[in-house]
Order: C-alpha cells, then structure tokens, then sequence
C-alpha cells in the first residue's frame, strides 16, 4: 500500500468518526428541543458533544464540520453566558447552524442512492399559519426528514402558489388571516380549482367546534389538530401521508376478462402516472397478487369461472390482503347486487362504461386512505420502527430478492441488556425513551435500504440487504459501542446503556423465520457470553 493510499484510508477511518460525533450531535439537539430547551443535561450534553465535534474535525481536517461545530459553540457559549432565558431568537439560530450540519452529514447512502435522493426533490409542503415562528421552526424541522416546506402568510399568495405548483401537503391554520374560519374557507377555494382534492392539515390553535372540523373535513382536511402543536408529532404525520406519497405510483391491479376493457384501463392508469397489473384470467390472480403486491384492486364483476364477489373473499382470506380496497368494476346498475358486492369485502363500485376522470379520482381517494392506514398499520407507535409483522414481512421481501440478484443478505435482532433494572430504577417513561433513542440511533446509523424495526418490547431487528456476515458484524459491533457511549439522562443523574446482538446471514433455501430463529439463537449466545457483544450465528 503506498502512502497515499494508505493516508486515504485513515481519513476515510477518521472522516467516519467524525460522522458519527455530529450524529451525536443531531441527537442530543433533538433531545433539547423536545425539552424546549429547559433541561440542563441536555444543554450540557449538546454543548460537550459539539464541542468533542470540533475537536475531531479539527484533527481530521474537516473543514465543513469544524466551522459548523465553532459556530454552535460560539453561539452556546454566548447564551450560557448570558445568564437570561433562551429566546426564540437563540434557538432559531443555533438551529440553523444545526441544519447545516445535517446537510453536510447525511446518511451515507443519500448522496449516492437516486431513490433517497428523490425524496429531496419532492414537491413542496405549504404551511399557512398565523403564528409565524411556529411555521418557521416548523419548516425547518422539516428539513431534518427530506421535506422542503414553504411558508405563506397571505390568502392571496398561498392561492397563486397552488394554483401554479400543486403542493403534496398543506398545513393551514382554520382561522389563517386573522378570522375564525377563514383558513378553511380559503382552502375551499383552493379545493376547487383541483380535479384531486390536495391533503390539508388542519391547525385549530383554540378548541375545534363541530362545526369547524365538519366544514374542514369536506375540504380535504385529513388531520385536525388542535391547539398545543407539537413539530415532531407534525412532522410525524406528514410523513405517514408523503413517505408513501404522491412521488410514488399507485400500484393498481386490474382483473378483467375483457381484453378490450383491460388494455382501455391500463392507458388510462398510465396517463394518470400510476403502475398497473392487467390479470385477465381470474385464477392466476393469487400469484399476480404475491408478486405485484397492489395497493388497490379494480375488479369485474362477472368473469368466467367465478364472479368478483367470490375472488374478492379469497383474497381477503390472506391476512396480508385484508386492507387492500377491492373496485368493482360491472354494467350492473342494479342497487341491490351492488349493496351485496360491498357487503362481500368491497370497498367501491364503479359502473361500466367508466368515466376515466371518475376512475382516477376514486383511484386517489382510495389509495391516500388505504397508504395512511397501512402506514399505521405498519409501524410501531413508540418508536415509529416497522413493528414485528412488517419486519418479518420485508425481510421475506427481501430474501425473495437476495434469490434473485444472489446478494448477501443478513438479519439482526438486538435485545438491551437489564432493561428491566432501567424500568425499575428510573421509572417507565425513561425506559420508554431509552426505547426512542436507541430507535433514533439505529435510523442514524443505518442505511436507508436498511429496514429498521421493533421486534417486541426491547428487542429490535434489522434487515440488512447487499451486507455479508463480515460487515454486519462490523456494522452492529460499531453501532454496539456507540450506542453504548451515549449518555442517558434521568432528573438527577445519567446512565449508560448497552444491547446485546445475534446476527443470522441468508443461506439458500431458508425462509424468514428460519432465519429469525437462528438470529434469535445468536442474540440468546451473546445474553449467555455476557451481553453487550455481538455473536453471529454458526
Ligand atoms: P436481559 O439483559 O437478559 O435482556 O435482561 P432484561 O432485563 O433486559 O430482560 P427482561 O426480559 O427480563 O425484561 C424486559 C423488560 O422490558 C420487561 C418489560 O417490562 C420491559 N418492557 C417491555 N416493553 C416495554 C416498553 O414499551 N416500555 C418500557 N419502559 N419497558 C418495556
Ligand atoms: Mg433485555
């Protein structure tokens, strides 16, 4: 190895430390800000960690963080010096400092990955409220999760806007501009010049009245949130709708006998920039389903060999299946066969010959309901990992795909060591926090192809696609120690934490829960070898 390269390397080693320090950082920001800035650990713990940021970068000539971190520093040191409470002023200040960091820190995978970039490039979030610090912080915060939000603060502007760009979300206060109701009324106008209804957010910094949540619902309102307004919960929210959100095609699976009418509903979905399965033999629909995975289902109601209806109850026989909505697609204009049909797991019917404008804009209702439930339904509400059945779900994704492309692929499931002695110590809400922080670590630290979730009530498992046995070990060993080097704060003292790691590689032939269990095996070695290791499965 020559000496360049040999220096490369080291920086790279280096380059990664420093990564990781201002991870830290990002954290320990949050942390305060949950706390409005009013715990003094944390202060002190955001203080120290940017300060040991500096000094990294400043050892490993990266100019970017080390500017940053002075900066954060100047300004910290200037409140504390003080002596005068935080303003609003201060936070949005070091707040931007910390925005930048995270700009020159993104996972490892954003820069590279056209997919992870495109969530960058999404369109817009409009935010209208009255209280503008809140919009501001708000959109900045944003920014942390891939959204750009923009602000307006007059009815006028916020029409033009939408009205020449069409926004993926829009958080608006139901009295923006000054008068009760006068937000949502402006949003009816804005409603009316879109053929789809844009999702709104609702603010209602007072108590909603019945009224008012009715005239917001018919506008499109799909939250309603009412008076404290917590940016993280927001945030959270607007994630369920957009992560899933209009950047991604609908998937719609078609089941038609007819060829004529099935090849009419693939342009049509196509011209609306959604992905279609056209099935025209009703008994292969049980692969195409597997393989194609819809979101919804457009179906005839009469094809040979069994009718809609009685597909329709096969399909909803598989768990997985249950919340896809099911179109009834017939020529049938009878009430009463309809009312059956819907009785017998439909969701919809559309009667022949469609309106293509009808069957788009059903289409979009259906799926925006049927994404934030399943969102819900896939996630888990402490952390917002995947829960246990989706992660068992992708991982089984995924060993269809590591089959296919014959990559690696390994499972890890990750247990913390005497949880119990935490709940019992500190008291459950600082376990449950323990529980957020190691979840906010793993999304750090992972990759975005990486699938993250919680597995029960402390354990967490990861699907690790495209990684060898080596690497994953390498890549759990790392994340082991730094998680373990965090400091967790209780009222009067702090405490560290650390887990324990069983990791199981992909061999040919096994399915999930094979795999599950042989991870499962490695985590109960790592218990038995003295917690807080990692043991791979032999
Ligand atoms: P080990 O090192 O062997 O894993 O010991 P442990 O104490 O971590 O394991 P044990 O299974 O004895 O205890 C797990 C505890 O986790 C018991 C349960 O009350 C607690 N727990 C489970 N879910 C939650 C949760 O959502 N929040 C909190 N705070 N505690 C939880
Ligand atoms: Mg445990």
């Amino acid at each position: 190895m020559t000496i360049e390269s040999q220096r490369d390397k080291l920086k790279q080693h280096f380059a990664g430390r420093v990564t990781t320090q201002a991870r830290i950082v990002l954290e320990a920001w949050q942390q305060l800000k949950q706390r409005n800035w009013q715990d003094k650990q944390w202060f002190s713990d955001f203080q120290l960690a940017t300060d040991k940021l500096g000094r990294y970068a400043a050892r490993f000539d990266m100019t970017d963080h080390l500017c940053i971190a002075q900066s954060i520093n100047t300004s910290l040191k200037s409140i504390s010096l003080r002596k005068t409470p935080v303003t609003t002023a201060d936070i949005l200040a070091v707040e931007q400092q910390v925005m930048q960091l995270a700009t020159v820190t993104q996972r490892k995978t954003d820069r590279t990955d056209s997919s992870a970039n495109r969530t960058y490039l999404r369109s817009p979030i409009y935010l209208a409220l009255n209280q503008k610090d809140l919009a501001q912080r708000i959109a900045q915060q944003m920014q942390f999760f891939g959204f750009r939000g923009e602000l307006y603060s007059s009815h006028d502007t916020l029409l033009a806007a939408t009205q020449k760009n069409k926004p993926e979300t829009m958080i608006v206060d139901v009295d923006f501009g000054g008068d009760k109701n006068a937000g949502v009324e402006l949003i009816k106008r804005i409603q009316a010049n879109h053929e789809t209804p844009i999702p709104v957010m609702f603010i209602c910094p007072r108590e909603g009245d019945i009224q008012t949540r009715l005239e917001a619902a018919r506008c499109g309102g799909e939250e309603f949130v009412e008076r404290t307004l917590d940016a993280a919960q927001l945030i959270e929210k607007v994630e369920t709708y957009t992560r899933s959100g209009a950047h991604e095609p609908y998937r719609i699976m078609v089941v038609d006998d007819s060829r004529a009418q099935a090849a009419f509903m693939e342009s049509t979905l196509r011209k609306a920039g959604m992905t279609s399965k056209i099935i025209t033999d009703p008994m292969q629909v049980l692969i195409a389903l597997d393989e194609f995975s819809p979101e919804i289902i457009i179906m005839d109601m009469y094809m040979p060999g069994c009718t809609g209806t009685e597909l329709a109850k096969v399909i909803r026989q598989q768990d997985k299946f249950v919340s896809v909505p099911i179109i009834y697609l017939s020529a049938e204009d009878d009430i009463n066969k309809q009312l059956h049909a819907m009785s017998l797991g439909g969701d919809d019917f559309l009667v022949k010959p469609i309106n293509p404008r009808h069957l788009i804009a059903t289409i979009h209702n259906r799926g925006r309901r049927a994404r934030t439930l399943h969102a819900m339904m896939i996630r888990d509400s402490l952390t917002g990992l995947y829960n246990h059945t989706h992660t068992l779900n992708l991982l089984s994704m995924e060993i269809n795909k590591a089959n296919q492309t014959g990559e690696p692929l390994c499972f890890a499931m990750m247990d913390i060591d005497y949880f119990k002695r935490i709940n019992d110590t500190h008291g459950h809400p600082v376990g449950d926090r323990v529980l957020k922080s190691m979840s906010l670590f793993l999304k750090q630290r992972l990759r975005k192809t990486d699938h993250i979730g919680r597995y029960g009530g402390e354990e967490f498992a990861v699907v690790l696609p495209n990684t060898d046995e080596c690497d994953a070990k390498n890549m759990m060993n790392d994340i082991r120690e730094r998680f373990g080097e965090l400091m967790h704060p209780t009222e009067s003292d702090t405490f560290k934490v650390t887990f324990s790691c069983g990791i199981a590689a992909y061999q040919a032939g096994n399915t999930q829960q094979v795999l599950a269990q042989k991870a499962d095996k490695a985590l109960y070695e790592a218990k038995h070898a003295g917690r807080n290791c990692v043991k791979v499965f032999r």
